[in-house]
């Protein structure tokens, strides 16, 4: 029997998770767990670049975690854990900084957009956070990312940085991960500005639509979503973003071909497209919300499955990063 390829993915506890981190990760992490070796973190570092920590970090590292178990992640298949409690994380990304030109970083694009939120004292930590990133991959030995769409570009610096260290060192020290993107459904707009993503961190909290939402609220954001002035509807993102944002949405959510849900609408009002949208997102995360609300009270639990998850990452990020430090001269800790 040949062993699984690894996967690593996680998402950042920066706010609660939305819907768009759900369909562009969370649910196809369910479905790979079965065939891959798969690592899913909470990474709560990366969160530190924007929401610069405090309780509220805490609470979403938690509802992060049981999210992610809420949503279907076996524990017995896949390890979870907390990006910050494997210090491995933070050294080799280190070790990558000293590979990585300032160049690459400033060309990346969601380095620029967020950049521009920051105002006048922009973090160093956004400028090196797909440096952090590629560690977070590349200590896993995996072979796939699953990520959204505007993640590819971190995953093509994750790549170079993996082959340039491989030719620096003369070694195949680290696996050259591929992304994983999911061909409907990598980017969920947000319903307010469709031609922008939908993001955690939106300063408008009406066009996102998060997994803590009640079904009043999911049902009036979706009924207000911006469309556009014609009647019919088809997919078409350059210009119907709005309704082709709600048609991959019932897609994904229904597992159905996209053209299968768009020949349903041929003769239909976009006020229907929006109410059925409504029905299928709320009907969804339904049961997902009460799962999530048991597993948050069972603290004692939630930490049983960090620690195992912890104990097995731990395990193989200083299996990467003690070959890492001996290639390249440091000094063996014993
Ligand atoms: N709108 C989206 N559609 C599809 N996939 C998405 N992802 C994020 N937004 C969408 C995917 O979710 C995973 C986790 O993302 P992240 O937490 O690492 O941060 P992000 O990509 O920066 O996502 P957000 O929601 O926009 O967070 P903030 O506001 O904190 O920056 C990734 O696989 C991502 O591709």
């Amino acid at each position: 029997m040949t062993t699984p390829q690894t996967i690593l993915s996680g998402i950042q506890p920066t706010n609660q998770i939305t819907l768009g981190n759900y369909l562009g990760a969370l649910k196809n992490w369910v479905k790979l767990q079965q065939q891959y070796r798969c690592y899913f973190a909470v990474v709560d570092l990366h969160s530190l670049v924007t929401a610069r920590g405090g309780g509220e970090l805490a609470a979403n590292s938690w509802y992060a975690l049981a999210t992610y178990l809420a949503a279907g992640i076996n524990p017995a298949q896949a390890c979870l854990f907390v990006q910050s409690h494997i210090a491995a994380h933070c050294e080799l990304a280190w070790i990558l900084n000293c590979f990585t030109w300032m160049g690459e970083l400033g060309r990346m694009t969601q380095f620029k957009d967020k950049s521009v939120k920051e105002g006048a004292n922009i973090p160093a930590g956004l400028f090196n956070y797909p440096v952090l990133m590629a560690a977070d991959i590349l200590l896993y030995q995996a072979a796939l990312v699953p990520v959204g769409e505007d993640q590819r570009q971190h995953l093509e610096l994750t790549r170079t940085l993996a082959q340039r260290l491989n030719k620096h060192c003369g070694q195949p020290l680290f696996k050259v991960p591929a992304p994983y993107i999911a061909p409907v459904g990598a980017k969920i707009m947000d319903l307010r500005y469709p031609h922008i993503k939908m993001s955690k961190t939106a300063t408008h909290a009406d066009g996102v639509i998060f997994l803590s939402d009640d079904a009043d609220t999911i049902s009036r954001k979706i009924k207000r979503a911006t469309t556009d002035s014609g009647r019919d509807i088809s997919y078409d993102p350059d210009n119907k973003p709005g309704v082709s944002n709600l048609l991959v949405m019932q897609a994904v959510l229904l597992d159905l071909p996209l053209a299968e849900v768009c020949s349903r609408y041929q003769e239909q009002s976009y006020g229907k497209l929006k109410s059925d949208t409504a029905d299928v997102v709320v009907a969804a995360l339904r049961d997902i919300q009460g799962k999530i609300n048991t597993l948050l009270a069972d603290r004692t639990s939630l930490r049983r499955i960090l620690d195992t998850g912890s104990a097995q990452a731990q395990a193989t990020a200083q299996q990467t990063l003690n070959r890492v430090r001996d290639t390249l001269g440091l000094l063996p800790l014993t």
